[in-house]
């Protein structure tokens, strides 16, 4: 009753083919359909970018995968992805996204980049989902998705310091790893005393 299911960005560029793809990406999407007969809420977010966003390596004549400092601190530039209305942008064809309540993207201003479903990467910019799911007397969140290390790690760290109980599905959700990302994110959440649970 007071728990939501929050699946992130669940789209093509993050899936085998796909411009930023984690690896077996769309391995998780069976059991997450799976996982929404459990919720009564669920929520779906959408990375969602404009061609001439700041994060993409494209728009800095710089390699993907290097670093810049923004006014906001780091940032990693990542290869062109997610680009409003593309075909890597849509979710994958396999994902059951009819039982969603919430469709939110994130990621549009192109300033600032944004791996948490809550804040942009200024900590400042909100999405508006806190007032959403206080709305709904949300306490408890489930999150699965891509990528484990950015936006489901991100999200987890923000819904906890808001107040939420946050539980994350590890085995509905597959890493990027970029050095050594997966371990420093596991350890992180832990030590904010975000719940690493299994599904299956
Ligand atoms: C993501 C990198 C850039 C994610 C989004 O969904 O984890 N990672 N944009
Ligand atoms: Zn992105």
């Amino acid at each position: 009753m007071n728990s939501a299911l929050i699946i992130i960005d669940m789209q093509n560029d993050f899936c085998t083919g796909g411009a930023l793809a984690v690896k077996d990406g769309e391995k998780i999407i069976k059991c997450i359909n799976n996982a929404q007969k459990e919720f009564e809420t669920i929520i779906l977010t959408q990375d969602w970018h404009p061609q001439e966003h700041s994060s993409f390596a494209s728009n800095h004549g710089a390699e993907p995968y290097t670093n810049i400092e923004m006014e906001y601190g780091s940032q990693i530039l990542w290869p062109d992805h997610c680009v409003q209305g593309s075909t890597g942008a849509n979710f994958h064809r396999d994902l059951n996204t009819n039982k969603s309540d919430l469709i939110l993207r994130k990621g549009s201003n192109p300033k600032i980049d944004s791996y948490s479903a809550f804040f942009e990467n200024d900590k400042n910019t909100t999405t508006g989902l806190e007032g959403y799911l206080i709305k709904k007397d949300i306490k408890q969140l489930y999150l699965c998705g891509l990528a484990f290390d950015y936006c489901v790690f991100y999200s987890a760290l923000d819904g906890v310091e808001l107040g939420f109980e946050v539980f994350v599905f590890q085995d509905l959700t597959k890493a990027i790893d970029l050095n050594n990302s997966k371990k420093i994110a596991k350890k992180s959440m832990i030590e904010k005393g975000i719940k690493l649970i299994n599904f299956i």
